[in-house]
C-alpha cells in the first residue's frame, strides 16, 4: 500500500496531482504540503493538507514518521525564467529540498519522484530527436539545478539503494493552477487571455519550438512510472517524454482557427528568448516508451479543444 506526501503541492502540478494520486492509491493515502499558506487553505478543500517548508529537515522527517510515508513527491522549484532574477535563491529552494527529500528517502525507505526538466539540456545538445543519453550543459540555474538532481537520484539510487525515479517534463499545459516563472509558460498564458480578452502578448518568440505535453499525459507519466517493474529500468533519473512539439506561432494559428477574432503580438523577454533557444526543438522518448510503456494520448488539437473548453468554464464561474 502507499502512503504518499508530496511537497510543493500547491503549484501547477501539484493541484492535479493530488485528486490523481487519490483516485489511484485512496483519498486518506496522500498529504499535500505546501509553504504558502494560501495554497495549502485551497489544497484543503480537497485532501489532507499541512503546511511545511521542504527546507527544514526536522520538519519533513517529522510529517513522514506522522503519516507513515512511504513515496515522495518532490515539486517544489523556482522555474526557469524566475531561476535567472535570483540564481542562488533558485540553487537554495531547488537542492535544499531535492537534497532533503533524497536524505529522509533513504533514511525511510520510501520511493521518491522529483520531476527533471528540457531545461536540464543546453545549447551544445542536440536539438532534433534529442537524446536520451545525450550533452546535458544547460545555461540556466534551474537547468543545473536539474542536471545535478539528476545525478543525485542515480547516485543515491546505486549507492543507498533508494528508489529514485523521474521525467524530463517539457512544457506542461494545464487548467487547474496556473504555472508561474517558466519559459514554455505562455502555452498556458496564452489560453485565459484569448479567452478573456481575445488578445495575447507573447514573451518568447514566435518560431521558437519546445516540446509540450498536456497535464492528463503528464500525471499518467508519474504514476506509470512509479508503477513500472523496477527489473525493467535502464534508466531511473531521468526519462524523456513528450508528447507535441510546437512553436507560439503555430499554437496561436491553430487558437485562430477556433476564435477567428484571436490577435496576438510579440514583445521578446530576452531571458525567455535566449532560454527557449538553448532547449530542444524535440526529444526522443524511445526510452520511456520501451522501459515503462509511455505512450501519451493528448496531441495538440485535442488539447487546444479542451483548453478553450475548460478555461472557459473557470472564467464564466468568474474564477479566473
Ligand atoms: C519552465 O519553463 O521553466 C518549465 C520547464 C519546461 O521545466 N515549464
Amino acid at each position: 500500500m502507499k502512503r504518499i506526501l508530496v511537497v510543493g503541492a500547491g503549484g501547477q502540478i501539484g493541484t492535479e496531482l493530488i485528486p490523481h494520486l487519490q483516485k489511484h492509491y485512496g483519498e486518506d493515502n496522500v498529504i499535500a504540503a505546501d509553504l504558502n499558506p494560501a495554497n495549502v487553505e485551497r489544497l484543503k478543500t480537497f485532501a489532507i493538507a499541512e503546511s511545511l517548508d521542504a527546507l527544514d529537515f526536522q520538519a519533513y522527517g517529522e510529517m513522514i514518521k506522522k503519516y507513515r510515508i512511504d513515496s515522495l513527491f518532490n515539486l517544489v522549484a523556482l522555474l526557469s525564467a524566475t531561476g535567472e532574477k535570483n540564481p542562488q535563491l533558485a540553487w537554495k529552494i531547488n537542492m535544499g529540498a531535492l537534497l532533503n527529500s533524497l536524505n529522509l528517502a533513504k533514511e525511510f525507505n520510501c520511493a521518491i519522484f522529483t520531476p527533471s526538466s528540457i531545461g536540464a539540456f543546453g545549447y551544445n545538445t542536440p536539438h532534433v530527436k534529442t537524446p536520451q543519453d545525450t550533452v546535458m550543459r544547460p545555461n540556466t540555474i534551474y537547468g543545473v539545478c536539474k542536471v545535478t538532481g539528476e545525478l543525485l537520484g542515480d547516485y543515491y539510487h546505486t549507492r543507498f539503494g533508494v528508489d529514485s525515479r523521474s521525467v524530463r517534463f517539457p512544457g506542461i499545459i494545464s487548467n487547474g493552477a496556473l504555472p508561474g516563472g517558466g519559459t514554455t509558460d505562455y502555452a498556458v498564458e496564452v489560453f485565459y487571455e484569448v479567452l478573456k480578452n481575445g488578445k495575447y502578448t507573447c514573451q518568447v518568440p514566435e518560431d521558437s519550438y519546445m516540446d509540450m505535453l498536456y497535464m492528463p499525459d503528464a500525471l499518467n507519466a508519474i504514476t506509470q512510472l512509479m508503477e513500472a517493474d523496477p527489473a525493467k529500468l535502464k534508466h531511473r533519473n531521468s526519462f524523456n517524454v513528450t508528447c507535441m512539439s510546437f512553436n507560439p506561432r503555430e499554437l496561436f494559428t491553430a487558437i485562430k482557427k477556433r476564435i477567428p477574432s484571436f490577435e496576438w503580438n510579440f514583445e521578446i523577454d530576452p531571458v525567455k528568448a535566449d532560454i527557449a533557444a538553448s532547449w530542444p526543438d524535440s526529444l526522443d522518448d524511445s526510452c520511456a516508451r520501451e522501459e515503462w510503456g509511455w505512450n501519451p494520448q493528448w496531441h495538440m488539437d485535442a488539447m487546444i479543444d479542451d483548453m478553450l473548453k475548460a478555461v472557459k468554464v473557470k472564467i464564466d464561474k468568474g474564477l479566473y
